[in-house]
């Protein structure tokens, strides 16, 4: 070891003591601070003018609105196998094709093919049909059984593309923004443009869930409130996994990536409750990290994010960030004006200089 380094070793232990000798005496000065706070929250408790409710109470929906679950066999066995209803104006289109198109023709193509498949076993077998024909091509038939499927394809491709085209609708500028950050194991809202607060949210213990009469590893502890019938711009983000936000009655799936944002645009049509389920295997507790969505009138929504520590309504929001833009505009005036006359000064200086020259 060289001397350089023994002395380096050396003030790092004297660095480490006088940190601890620090941290020991701001022990009790910190809680000297705690007894104080704690003290100043009693005083204005027992105040009687109270500026802000210190837990304001907010309404949440209950189990009669629940409009988003899965149903189960023993309830409706034709249900539990199908698609939920539909809660958003491209979910409700994407079921209509479901039901109008791709399943009438799946079912038609299957029972034609079946009949092919029969006919050709009872009426062109060895028994009924001693003598086979030798023909090895047909032009008219070979030009039917290609056109019909492109014909049948591009019929299907008509309303499929346009679906397609409708999920991936961007946002318009002024939706409200509202992030899901997918952590192991459970949800966290973040509400980007009501002040950026963060809810996080838990399955509830199968027990309180049933007690409130909601449906048991679906319910949870704080639900994602939403706006109903205005644009939101989901997006969806992984805090440490590929989790992936998924609702079937409002029709989407979207990934919740690490180091990237995925972003759609949602409207809801009616109040309620939405559940869905983390939909990508994220490790242990995957299972266990339902998705509530609660949807409000706007003007119920916007008390609600009032409710929330540090929430603010888009109104509230802008009337703060207009106000200290005037200050930056006036200070940058106060700027110009001191270059102004350095400019001033400096001129006359040359001027002076050049006189005596
Ligand atoms: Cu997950």
């Amino acid at each position: 070891m060289n001397f350089g380094a023994f002395a380096r070793k050396k003030l790092n232990l004297l660095a480490l003591m006088v940190m601890a000798a620090f941290s020991l005496a701001a022990v009790p000065q910190g809680a000297m601070a705690q007894e104080e706070a704690v003290q100043a929250a009693t005083s204005v408790a027992e105040g009687d003018v109270v500026t802000e409710p210190a837990a304001p109470g907010f309404d949440y929906y209950g189990p009669e609105m629940i409009k988003g679950q899965p149903t189960p066999s023993d309830e409706d066995l034709w249900a539990s196998m199908n698609f939920q209803a539909q809660h958003t104006e491209t979910g409700e289109y994407a079921l209509w094709m479901h039901d109008a198109i791709l399943i009438p023709m799946v079912f038609i193509i299957s029972i034609f093919v079946l009949f092919l498949l029969l006919w050709v076993m009872f009426r062109y077998n060895k028994r009924a049909n001693t003598v086979p024909s030798k023909t090895s091509h047909n032009t008219v038939i070979e030009v039917v059984w290609t056109v019909i499927p492109v014909l049948i394809l591009v019929v299907i491709a008509v309303p499929s593309i346009s679906l397609l085209a409708e999920q991936y609708k961007t946002p318009p500028e002024d939706a409200i923004t509202i992030k899901a950050n997918g952590y192991q194991w459970y949800w966290g809202y973040e509400y980007l443009d009501n002040g950026g607060f963060e809810v996080i949210s838990n399955m509830m213990p199968e027990s309180e869930a049933l007690d409130e009469g909601l449906p048991p590893q679906l319910a949870v502890d704080n639900r994602m409130v939403v706006p109903v019938g205005v644009p939101i711009r989901l997006q969806t983000f992984g805090a440490d996994v590929i989790h992936s936000f998924g609702i079937p009655s409002l029709w989407f799936k979207l990934d919740a990536v690490p180091g990237r944002i995925n972003e759609k645009m949602l409207i809801i049509d009616e109040p309620g409750i939405y559940y869905g389920q983390c939909m990508e295997l994220c490790g242990a507790r995957h299972g266990y990290m339902p998705i509530a969505i609660e949807a409000r009138p706007l003007d119920e929504y916007n008390a609600w994010v009032q409710s929330q520590p540090g929430g603010m309504t888009r109104a509230q929001v802008e009337a703060l960030e207009s106000a200290p833009a005037v200050e930056d505009a006036e200070s940058a005036e106060d700027a110009a004006e001191a270059g102004d006359t350095e400019a001033v000064e400096e001129a006359e200086v040359a001027d002076n200089a050049a006189e005596a020259a």
